[in-house]
């Protein structure tokens, strides 16, 4: 394959700014306000995330690395020789690569992303580091439904690989309804490796959230900034505060903007008046114990394999497999 053939596979369903509008309009309607995550990751909010994963608070990035680091081999066992990889939301691609490295003969992978630049990216070096690998990269929301490109190659089995702890943005209801969809793929003897960060003490984790050098609190506000941007809405940074806060019986780390004044805000000719210490939630963060997610895959018709972690068991690396026909 060429450059030439970077095009990338599909363009199903990356965010128009219609329904950026309406989703972002909807949100601040709604009661309590909040606006989806997944418009954090703009150019700006992909770098800014990059960013994150390098803070010495945030141990989750680093922790899922070393597990992948240090049980390799043994991973690449279990998914087995000859695999189709599915890769959902896997960014800049760290991750997928160690996997791919240790993994034996490769034959396809799928790797699908909301960020067209991170995908664009990372097929271009993944090309260069795995020739013998096809890769097809889709850059799409895999909050809707994917069509998968199918390939002309003959692999094993399909894996799907949903690094990162994303998993923890859906509430667990939608978490359940996405595991489900995600066996569709991986049915009839595939699996699903999936990074999943575990319940822990909340300092860590509100440390992790809130880090001393602001810069998740310029993720988050950077949301505001790319309404501004996209949608010429008038939101007055300097009168919003970032806060995140582990809500323990949902189980859930919660980040807010907070309004620090009694404020109008205006998009598309309507008026949103927002109290002093009123907060939009931008984003749910669900952490599990394993035999909860294990639970959760369970329903979906998942087995569990086996977890890898590290000592201090902050994270899983959670592999299930899927018997079932489709
Ligand atoms: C990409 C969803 C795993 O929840 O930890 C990081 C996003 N938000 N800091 C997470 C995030 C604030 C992240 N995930």
């Amino acid at each position: 394959m060429t450059g030439d053939s970077l095009t990338l596979s599909q363009q199903i369903s990356a965010p128009e700014s219609s329904d950026f509008l309406a989703d972002v309009i909807a949100g601040l309607s709604s009661n309590p306000r909040a606006l989806p995550c997944k418009y954090f990751y703009d150019e700006r909010g992909a770098a800014l995330f990059q960013k994150i994963c390098d803070l010495p608070e945030y141990y989750i990035t680093r922790t899922e690395i070393d597990i992948l680091d240090r049980n390799r081999a043994d991973i690449a066992s279990h998914l087995g020789p000859d695999i189709e990889l599915i890769g959902l939301g896997t960014g800049a691609g760290t991750k997928t690569r160690i996997l791919i490295e240790a993994l034996e003969r490769p034959a396809v992978y799928i790797p699908v992303d909301i960020s067209e630049k991170q995908l664009r990216e990372s097929t271009v070096l993944f090309r260069k580091i795995f020739p013998d690998l096809e890769i097809l990269p889709v850059c799409a929301d895999y909050l809707q439904p994917v069509v998968l490109p199918s390939s002309s190659r003959k692999a094993t089995r399909n894996i799907v690989y949903f690094p990162g702890s994303t998993i923890g943005n859906f509430e667990p209801t939608e978490a359940l309804e996405f595991l489900r969809r995600i066996a569709n793929f991986s049915c009839r003897g595939g699996g699903l490796l999936i990074g999943v960060d575990l319940k822990k003490d909340r300092r860590v984790l509100e440390a992790a959230y809130n880090d001393s050098a602001d810069v998740t609190a310029q993720f988050n506000l950077n949301l505001l900034e790319r309404v501004n941007r996209e949608l010429a809405a008038d939101f007055d940074l300097d009168q919003w505060r970032h806060l995140a806060i582990y809500n323990s019986s949902a189980g859930r780390i919660e980040m807010h903007l907070i309004s620090e004044i009694d404020q109008f805000v205006h998009l598309d000719e309507q008026e949103f008046h927002v109290r002093r210490g009123e907060k939009i939630i931008t984003e749910f963060s669900y952490k599990y114990a394993p035999e909860e997610f294990a639970a959760l895959a369970g329903k979906a018709g998942f087995e569990f394999v086996r977890m890898w972690s590290d000592d201090a068991r902050l994270f899983g690396v959670l592999y299930f497999t899927c018997s079932r026909d489709r």
